[in-house]
């Protein structure tokens, strides 16, 4: 049933072989079809970075250069890359089983992986559902949130509360509780019933802190003005960053978690710590949660999870939660929420020997045990051009350079460049330089990626 090739296609068809073959080496794949994420496109494809290849702290690029990792990918391989027992699991799981249904279905290592990431969580926070990214875990916890106080016979919990500056991933529930104003103005009105505390920067009290800032507990008491304004019994739950990343990486002054803590508690609040990027040893401790000692209901994770190999988040729940909703019907669904991919077999099998990998290498606090050399390190960047601002905590830092007059986010886009040309590779949020490297980071390459910064300041003076 072949039908014979017109002249005019097999001429075309040969001419694309020949320029095909005239470009054999490195061939760049076309770069129009792929509309990029969270990407200026049209800058990218001017001048494309494209990652071939990885191993622990380094990318290499398709030039062949190696590519120091100062941000874990995107704040999520915390263990390093390529690491040969995620790679060796996630190969073995995909031939064992590909896919299996999560409904009304189950498979081992779904029941596992929950069973360790419970025994990491702080105490009584001990039931996981799986999502397949941190934005999807974000949805859940609301979802899980308002279904919460409904099964409780509290149906009138329908206000959600969030922060200016916060980062909850992408989807109409996570812009509608963040605060970051340019993810959400172009994307209409959003949930309703969202409103918004302040967020805690405050350079002119605590800019150049060490750690965590002294100054700003008390703004977590715009909470009760948020309460005071909606009345308790409309609003179901307030959901914060434990440090908040991807606005710049805002630390969180002394008592201002435990203080949003005890009046969520007084209130009937669900308080939802979003542990996308503290979870998973960013702050010394497994969770943000632990490191400042301020436990709340609903955790989101995801990220390093399972290291960045395969998408997958979670929302960790406090067992008081998980338990308003088992009442009724044994047949009937509890919550009827999931995802065809929630715990997916290769996500499970990369979670659960990455949770093997932090262990046998103690990266779930390292962080803590490398913080003071890294707070060192970056705050000698004080006094550097342009620089404004430099935040820590664990091993996650913010360096705030002063932005070019009408031009937001310019200066800082241009010093990444630099660093990549020079190869390094960081984060620029604004005019923020964010560093989160891989938690296996050794003290020579702190020190190196601080040198390529201030090098880096300088030339952009
Ligand atoms: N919550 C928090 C706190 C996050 O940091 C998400 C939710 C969403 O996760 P997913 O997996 O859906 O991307 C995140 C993700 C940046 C940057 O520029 C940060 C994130 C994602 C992309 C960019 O700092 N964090
Ligand atoms: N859209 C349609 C038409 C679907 O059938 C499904 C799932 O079955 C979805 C969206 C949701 O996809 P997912 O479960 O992967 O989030």
């Amino acid at each position: 049933m072949n039908k014979p090739i017109a002249p005019a296609l097999m001429e075309a068809a040969e001419s694309v072989g020949a320029v095909t073959a005239a470009h054999a080496a490195p061939a760049r794949p076309a770069l129009d079809a792929y509309w990029m994420p969270f990407t200026a496109n049209r800058q990218f494809k001017g001048n494309p970075r494209l990652l071939v290849g990885a191993d622990r702290m380094h990318y290499r690029d398709d030039r062949g250069r190696q590519v120091l990792d100062g941000v874990a990918g995107l704040w999520c391989v915390n263990a390093g890359h390529n690491r040969p027992r995620i790679v060796k699991a996630i190969q073995d799981q995909a031939a064992e089983m590909d896919f299996a249904p999560p409904f009304q279905m189950g498979h081992p290592k779904a029941f596992e992986l929950a069973t360790r990431v419970a025994a990491l969580a702080p105490a009584g926070m001990d039931k996981v559902f799986f999502t397949n990214s941190g934005s999807e875990a974000v949805e859940t916890a609301l979802k899980m949130a308002l279904a919460y106080h409904r099964a409780r016979g509290d149906g009138t919990r329908t206000r959600l509360i969030g922060r200016e500056r916060g980062y909850h991933g992408v989807n109409f529930g996570g812009i509608s509780v963040g605060g970051m104003v340019a993810n959400r103005k172009t994307f209409g009105a959003m949930l309703a019933g969202v409103d918004h505390i302040r967020h805690t920067h405050d350079p002119a009290r605590n800019a150049y802190s060490v750690g965590q800032p002294l100054h700003g507990a008390e703004f977590a008491d715009e909470l009760e003005r948020r309460i005071a304004l909606h009345d308790a019994s409309t609003i179901a739950a307030v959901i914060v960053e434990p440090i908040a990343g991807s606005t710049g990486v805002l630390i969180p002054p002394v008592g201002y978690l435990q203080r949003l803590r005890d009046i969520c508690t007084r209130h009937g609040i669900l308080l939802i710590f979003d542990e996308v990027i503290t979870g998973f040893g960013r702050t010394g401790q497994p969770f943000g949660a632990q490191t400042f000692g301020v436990t709340p209901d609903l955790m989101t994770v995801a990220k390093g999870l399972t290291n960045g190999c395969v998408p997958m988040g979670a929302v960790i729940a406090g067992g008081h939660v998980h338990d308003a909703f088992m009442n009724g019907p044994e047949h009937l669904i509890e919550f009827l929420h999931g995802y065809t991919y929630s715990a997916h077999p290769l996500a499970c099998a990369a979670g659960l020997a990455t949770l093997d990998t932090y262990e046998e290498d103690g990266l779930l606090t390292r962080a803590a045990t490398l913080q003071d050399e890294f707070a060192q390190a970056v705050h000698s960047l004080r006094g550097e051009p342009h620089v404004i601002d430099i935040r820590n905590f664990g091993l996650v830092a913010g360096i705030e350079l002063q932005a070019i007059a009408g031009e937001p986010t310019r200066r800082a886009f241009s010093i990444f460049l630099d660093l990549w040309e020079r190869g390094l590779m960081v984060r620029t949020t604004g005019d923020t330089i964010a560093l989160s490297p891989p938690l296996i980071i050794s003290s020579e390459q702190i020190a190196q990626i601080v040198d390529m910064i201030r090098a880096a300041l300088r030339r952009a003076a």
